[in-house]
């Protein structure tokens, strides 16, 4: 097994949360590099994109959360080997992504201007995403989204769902979720109340 040092914010959340998951689920052991956001300054200068999170694997660092992501479910074997299965999953993973890319750039803004983004996500894309969401996952049984057993696709949502229903969003309302994909909220709940989940968070004290 490479050494695996993974580099993030220190918060149960982001981009970097279902690759934390994925290795503690799958008994992979890795560095978990976490600093503080004052910290980030720093961090970022040792990043080729000036951004997180980062992979290094044997000492060579990899960016890009989702290649990250995949990596790291094939060692903990939560990635499907079916070319059809891994397909689905990555769709999921993609359609989450592109959430959160056009989340990102409302981290920049203050006030009614971060206002004004936000409400119009909310009733707009991420309304859709979320009803498509729901939709692939009662496609596929209702339980998981690709493979018939958890794969990353259900851990990236999972970390989405639970950041959106968190109250950390400035103007996203915490009941978004159970209004627009009441599923997704029921899936996030069997996840959380996982046995390897709620170890993981235990071990921070957190839920
Ligand atoms: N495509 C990259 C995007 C990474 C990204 O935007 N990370 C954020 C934190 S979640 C960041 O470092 N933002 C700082 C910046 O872009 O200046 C990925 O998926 O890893």
């Amino acid at each position: 097994m490479p050494q695996l040092k993974l580099s993030y914010f220190d918060f149960h959340g982001g981009r970097a949360e279902p690759a934390r998951l994925a290795m503690h689920i799958g008994g992979i052991a890795f560095e978990d590099h976490r600093f503080t956001f004052p910290e980030f300054a720093e961090v970022r200068e040792a990043t080729p994109f000036g951004q997180v999170p980062t992979l290094q694997v044997d000492g060579t660092v990899v960016t890009q959360s989702d290649s990250i992501l995949r990596y790291v479910g094939k060692l903990a074997g939560l990635y499907p080997a079916d070319a059809y299965q891994a397909l689905l999953c990555d769709e999921v993973m993609y359609v989450v992504e592109d959430a959160n890319v056009k989340l990102g750039p409302t981290f920049r803004m203050t006030g009614d201007a971060q206002k004004e983004a936000r409400l119009a996500l909310v009733n707009g894309s991420m309304s859709t995403y979320l009803g498509w969401l729901q939709s692939q996952l009662m496609a596929h049984g209702g339980e998981f989204f690709a493979d018939n057993r958890l794969t990353v696709a259900d851990l990236k949502v999972f970390v989405d769902v639970r950041g959106l229903n968190s109250g950390r969003l400035d103007h996203v309302p915490t009941d978004l979720v159970e209004r627009v994909a009441p599923a997704l909220n029921a899936h996030m709940q069997r996840i959380a109340n996982s046995p390897a989940v709620v170890e993981y968070y235990a071990k921070f004290g957190a839920k």
